[in-house]
């Protein structure tokens, strides 16, 4: 090419070549839905507008050399935050959020998981940094720009001007794109990951900021909000039937409900789980959902332990380890229960160790009190099996009655397992992921029988009620199409994600005689009230979100974390709102004409309005206040236990 005629800054050069490639990376790499053509045309221009944004600054630079060696740092910079993200939405689905920068110690213990996100030709994706890099070395003299003051403030307003465009159609596309805070893939699609991460960390300084404001004077219209709008008034008729037992809780690592009572190449998936569903002394939650989001197994603990919500961003197990809490371990201790946790991983993942001492969990058995070595280990450690019969020992010795949670591991992405280890074949279609995922699930479910054995051998079972539940979803919707061709449907509708967050939750209790399979929808958010009310124990100074599930006068909604949501008969997701057993999206005008009738208020504005709405209202009210005890770590303001608190002042 002859240089000397072709007159392209650098700058200019750069945005095209580092526009190209983000806009290839946001359309066929990461799984962005887009809905219309001017979500289209926005994904399409943001990435030019964001790379000239930064690009633009070189030309304020005086030296040439200043200038290129901005340009190809830039360059490289801004291709490894988009390829750290592409890594991290392969596992999670997700982009990445500042507090979970902070978690870098999981990343390390990520392991063999990582690897497998690691593809070869993702080097390819670091094409244009080569040129650039390539060009600002060998062409200084060509491609930098020396401009007049006019010429540089025209490339800055340019930038800006470019920018307001973009926000503006962004805007339009997707009104207070800026205040919602529960969707991040439309911050991305609209603005751009670069856009994004700022955002994202404005909002996060907001929230350290948020503490230091918060004193307190926002709690009574919580308790008045929860008190009216959450909390059951009537006992169940199994109050009290658990009194004094030990509460035997298994976290069921990435299994979802699907597997339950389902096959796969002809073979039963879990056939322990499913003697489970229909015996006399288990009851079986079938519409019951995970309400996790980024923290997932952690996240799945917080809501057990708090009945509060976690948060939309980062895992609250790290953002708000330190914060008061009324966790389920700390109530139950207070009723002279032996608290524990049993997990083979490092204490320090998901930052488990400091939020344990803040839930009142008295003692964590980690990876340090288990024997592991290579032979026992797969995957993400210990295997579920020796986990379990490892774990008996400290079970058996323990003082009663005891609450003690086992976090299982084997079923974890990659869903690694070994020949010997599988009792099932594989699945077979485009995603290894899903294949893994059964044999992976078949072995936790053998280890969950093999522990319930052990359990009657030891005599602790009699004594004891045994809760299992699903964490969250093991199969992300990047597997859509494996996952379709499994349930033999002709797609995934946002509808049939929703119902695929649904986990697997069993209460078991020995002797009881009276268990079934209970159809109410239920979620995570309701473990803590029903456990305490199981055992006996008054919830009614408590602050929490949930309900008792053996109760019929519930807030009537399971919220998921993103907002989207699951009543008795709708079900609200990516802006429709379904029908919750047909799965047919609700006619708005239907609603529109029944809302024209009994609201004389409501003018022309119809098209948005359908039965979810006003259930929608509540959902984000809810979260926004378990969001506010949260950020403003509000417990701190609470004197959960007067009485005894008067007594010790007297
Ligand atoms: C890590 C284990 C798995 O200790 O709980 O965590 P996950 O990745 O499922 O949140
Ligand atoms: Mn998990």
């Amino acid at each position: 090419m002859n240089f000397k005629r072709f007159k392209m800054p650098l700058f200019i050069v750069a945005s095209l070549l580092f526009g190209i490639k983000t806009y290839i990376m946001y359309r066929f790499m990461f799984n962005l839905e887009l809905e219309n053509q001017m979500q289209e045309f926005i994904l399409f221009i943001n990435p030019f507008v964001t790379a000239f944004l930064i690009f633009a600054i070189s030309v304020w630079f005086k030296k040439q050399s200043r200038q290129m060696k901005f340009i190809r740092y830039s360059a490289l910079a801004g291709s490894l935050i988009l390829y750290f993200n592409l890594v991290f939405y392969r596992s999670f689905n997700d982009f990445i959020t500042a507090p979970q920068l902070f978690q870098a110690s999981n990343m390390g213990d990520l392991g063999s998981s990582i690897l497998t996100l690691i593809w070869v030709y993702d080097v390819l994706l670091f094409f244009d940094v080569a040129v650039i890099w390539y060009l600002s070395r060998k062409k200084p003299d060509i491609l930098a720009v020396s401009y007049q003051k006019s010429g540089k403030v025209f490339a800055l307003a340019m930038s800006f001007l470019l920018l307001a465009g973009n926000f503006f159609l962004a805007e339009m596309e997707r009104p207070q794109l800026f205040t919602r805070a529960f969707d991040r893939e439309y911050l991305v699609k609209n603005i751009g990951l670069f856009n994004y991460h700022v955002y994202d960390a404005a909002v996060h300084s907001k929230v350290k900021t948020q503490r230091v404001f918060a004193d307190g004077n926002e709690l009574p219209e919580i308790t008045e909000y929860v008190d009216d709008k959450v909390k059951s008034e009537k006992k169940s008729p199994l109050h009290g039937i658990a009194e004094d037992k030990n509460v035997i809780f298994i976290s069921l690592e990435s299994i979802q409900s699907f597997v339950i009572n389902n096959e796969v190449n002809g073979e039963e998936i879990t056939p322990f789980l499913n003697s489970l569903v229909g015996d006399e002394s288990t009851y079986y939650f079938e519409n019951f959902y995970h309400q996790t989001e980024q923290g997932k197994t952690s996240d799945s603990e917080f809501l057990v332990e708090n009945s509060l919500y976690p948060l939309s961003r980062g895992a609250v197990f790290f953002t708000h380890g330190q914060n008061e809490y009324h966790g389920l371990s700390e109530i139950l201790g207070e009723e002279g229960y032996y608290s524990t946790v049993f997990h083979a991983n490092n204490k320090s993942f998901w930052n488990r160790d400091q939020m344990y001492k803040s839930l009142g969990v008295e003692d964590f058995y980690g990876e340090a009190a288990y024997e592991v070595n290579a032979a026992n280990s797969v995957g993400w450690g210990l295997k579920d099996k020796p986990f379990f019969d490892q774990s008996m020992k400290y079970l058996q010795s323990m003082e009663q009655p005891f609450y003690s949670k086992f976090i299982t591991l084997t079923n974890h992405f990659p869903f690694e397992l070994s020949e010997e280890d599988s009792s099932i074949d594989k699945y077979d279609s485009n995603s290894s992921t899903l294949n893994n995922f059964f044999p992976t699930v078949r072995y936790m479910d053998e280890a969950v029988e093999q522990f319930f054995n052990q359990l009657k051998e030891s005599g602790l079972y009699e004594d004891s009620i045994i809760v299992l539940m699903g964490d969250h979803y093991g199969i992300s919707e990047n597997h859509n199409k494996a996952m379709s061709q499994y349930l033999g449907k002709d797609e995934i509708t946002p509808y049939d994600h929703v119902q695929l967050q649904r986990v697997p939750m069993f209460i078991h209790i020995p002797g009881h005689g009276d268990g079934k399979v209970i159809s109410k929808v239920t979620g995570q958010i309701d473990v803590k009230p029903t456990l305490l009310h199981l055992l006996g124990i008054s919830t009614e100074d408590d602050i929490y979100f949930g309900n008792d599930m053996f109760v019929d006068d519930r807030k009537g909604y399971i919220a998921l974390r993103n907002g989207d949501f699951i009543s008795n008969e709708y079900i609200s997701t990516s802006g429709i709102c379904y029908n919750r057993d047909t799965g047919e999206p609700v006619a708005s005008e239907e609603k529109a004409e029944e809302k024209a009738e009994d609201d004389t208020t409501t003018s022309g504005h119809n098209q948005d309005e359908t039965p979810c709405n006003p259930i929608k209202q509540k959902v984000e009210k809810g979260l926004e206040m378990s969001d506010n005890i949260i950020y403003g770590d509000l417990f701190r303001f609470v004197d959960f236990n007067k009485t005894d608190n008067t007594k010790n002042d007297q």
